[in-house]
């Protein structure tokens, strides 16, 4: 395999393109687009719309270079069997598994739970439901990523400092080297944003690497 390199900060990022897979962040319509859970909890979604273009571009270059692509999902079950009395009702409130504009929110099926169509998964591709923040717990993925002999996971999605992060942290004390396109992750608040992204990259890449998706479609060509 031809070894390849991502411009990336604190340092750039050798790979190949055999162990590296796209892993594209629950980039569904409850967190994503107007009328969702996110807005529902008070948010500006045009924060984590932003992400939607980039992401696309990565998206494109990754299936044509043939990179695994995985995308994830958060959400329950039906019954909400799954669903930690912590997470369902925080501060009194209780939001997950009640009606939203787009159906039950967070549930499994549920319009709201879909992925948005600009991103949506093609055949083949494998969709982890996630019941927590981090993308490995309680899923195959990691199962998924060894079978494929991955080493190098491009993180992309939503929310840059729960979600993306989570994962992110996790992923790298499972081995994996993660890189992360900044303008293809995105948070309702900038500040969480811009925080989020330094402590990934902060003392010599502490969590991973830090790029944009213009340098990640350069090094995957
Ligand atoms: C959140 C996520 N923020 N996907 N979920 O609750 O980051």
């Amino acid at each position: 395999m031809t070894q390849k390199t991502f411009h990336a900060e604190p340092f750039d990022l050798p790979f190949e393109i055999g162990s590296t897979a796209l892993v594209m962040i629950d980039m569904q319509r409850d967190f994503v687009e107007p009328g969702g859970f996110g807005e529902a909890l008070g948010n500006d979604v045009s924060f984590v719309r932003s992400a939607i273009e980039p992401c696309k571009r990565v998206l494109d270059a990754a299936r044509r270079q043939g990179v695994l692509v995985i995308h994830t999902r958060e959400g329950h079950r039906a019954d909400l069997s799954d669903c930690p009395p912590a997470k369902l009702t925080r501060g009194g409130q209780t939001f997950i598994g009640t009606h939203g504009p787009m159906g039950r929110i967070l549930v499994r099926g549920e319009a709201g739970h879909d992925i948005i169509p600009e991103l949506y998964p093609q055949a083949g591709e494998p969709v982890i439901d996630k019941p927590g923040k981090g993308a490995f717990y309680q899923t195959d993925l990691h199962l998924i990523l060894q079978n494929h002999g991955i080493k190098t996971l491009i993180v992309c999605g939503v929310t840059t400092e729960v979600c993306v992060n989570t994962t992110v942290r996790e992923a790298n004390d499972r081995g994996y080297e993660c890189i992360i396109p900044q303008d293809c992750v995105g948070s309702y608040f900038p500040e969480f944003q811009k925080y989020a992204l330094e402590m990934i990259k902060a003392q010599g890449a502490i969590f991973g690497w830090v790029s944009d998706s213009s340098a990640i479609v350069a090094g995957l060509q």
